[in-house]
């Protein structure tokens, strides 16, 4: 039996390199609470866990991520072995219901330490990688139509991204898809462009919506309407002449069970805190492929540490048709890793050596942890609308 000595938990502010424009919000900083699980074998685990926009996207916060790891998680994990992740994982679960960002970073943080212990990536320990490395979209959401065309072109001339994905909803559908046609036209066979509407219409609008998306080129639409609408889902999936994807409507694999047999998408994004962690998105996956429901790995804009965490399990599945948007890092203005990852020809080079196969740069925690005096860093605050 390994003992988990102690578990910390420390908020970290990092500014956008733009502010990032969401039907719900508009960030301008991301907040990472980082995990650190100190094991009696001298081998610490890392985790991660973001939100968008604070309570913006979901139930929970960075903040109350910390407080219930630090309240509730830390006196079940002194019982557990450390060496034994899914048992570990499966006595919080007992006793904690939901929060499942919170699960998601202490499940990742285990599987860090159990990696490093055995000698295998943690893409190993979820059963073996079938990808070294994977397709990374960016997401264009400056808000402003030249703005993003610059932006794309640039990240086709650096060989980073050739996949485009547009935020929509805050703006009328017609102002919308004049956007959407403006960067499709404006890149042409180039790149593919796919929106997000983070669920802002109603079905009637999504109906109209999505044709007029389809006529201009978009090649796929995430989440239009909300996520309880299952029904509505599935008309539009059935009707739409582009995937029409879920993302805020999975949460877990039952939800992704219940969207496969009512046939409510024809893509499933798969986020690894949404689902409640990298077990559970395995599961999600399995589900998908029994289904016949094709895949894309999903983001909650994690930074570095849920970003690999992601990619160790994405780089699981046998097929992953719509690749994924593991671009957290690229758009953060600090690096928090000791080694950047490797964004290169497209891809995000998944990691090969034990655990994670990452290491913080310490120093650059301490500096931007919320609780450090800093000297010469302004973290603006989170707007709203
Ligand atoms: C979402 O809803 O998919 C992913 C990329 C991005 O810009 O926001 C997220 C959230
Ligand atoms: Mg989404």
């Amino acid at each position: 039996m390994v003992v988990i000595d102690r578990i910390e938990t420390v908020i970290v502010d990092v500014p956008t390199i733009r502010p990032h424009v969401l039907a719900m919000t508009t960030m301008e900083c991301q907040t990472l609470c980082i995990v650190r699980l100190h094991c009696a074998d001298g081998i610490i685990g890392i985790g991660e866990a973001t939100t968008i926009g604070g309570l913006s996207y979901g139930p929970e916060s960075p903040e109350s991520i910390k407080l219930t790891i630090d309240t509730y998680f830390a006196p079940i994990l002194q019982a557990c072995d450390a060496s034994r992740p899914a048992e570990a994982m499966a006595r919080i679960g007992k006793f904690v219901v939901g929060n499942y960002f919170a699960k998601c970073a202490v499940e990742t943080a285990l599987l860090d330490a159990q990696g490093k212990r055995t000698g295998l990536p943690v893409s190993e320990l979820l059963g073996g990688r079938v990808h070294d490395a994977l397709g990374v979209l960016w997401t264009l959401a400056s808000g402003d139509t030249d703005k993003d065309i610059a932006e794309a072109e640039q990240m086709i001339a650096i060989r980073r991204h050739n996949v485009f994905k547009l935020k929509i909803g805050k703006r009328s559908v017609a102002d919308d898809v004049a956007h959407v046609g403006a960067i499709k036209r404006a890149l042409g066979d180039r790149a593919s462009v796919r929106v997000d509407v983070n669920m802002a219409w109603d079905e009637t609008t999504a109906r109209a919506g999505i044709d007029m998306l389809a006529d201009v080129g978009c090649d796929l639409v995430e989440q239009p309407i909300i996520r309880h609408n299952r029904e509505g889902m599935a008309r539009l999936a059935a009707r739409a002449r582009i995937p029409i994807m879920a993302d805020e409507a999975l949460t877990g694999p039952a939800s992704a069970y219940d969207y496969a047999v009512h046939a409510a998408a024809d893509v499933f994004a798969v986020k690894i805190e949404q689902s409640g962690g990298l077990f559970a998105a395995k599961q999600v996956q399995g589900i998908a492929d029994a289904a016949g429901v094709a895949l894309y790995g999903g983001t909650m804009l994690e930074a570095a540490v849920g970003t690999v965490a992601s990619a160790h399990v994405f780089a699981t599945f046998p097929q992953i048709a719509f690749g994924t948007e593991l671009f957290g890092p690229l758009l953060l203005t600090e690096e928090i890793l000791e080694e950047p990852l490797v964004y290169r020809d497209f891809t995000l080079r998944v990691p090969d050596t034990p655990g994670l196969g990452i290491a913080l740069d310490e120093d650059r925690i301490a500096f931007l942890r919320r609780d450090a005096a800093r000297a010469t860093i302004s973290i603006p605050a989170t707007r709203t609308g």
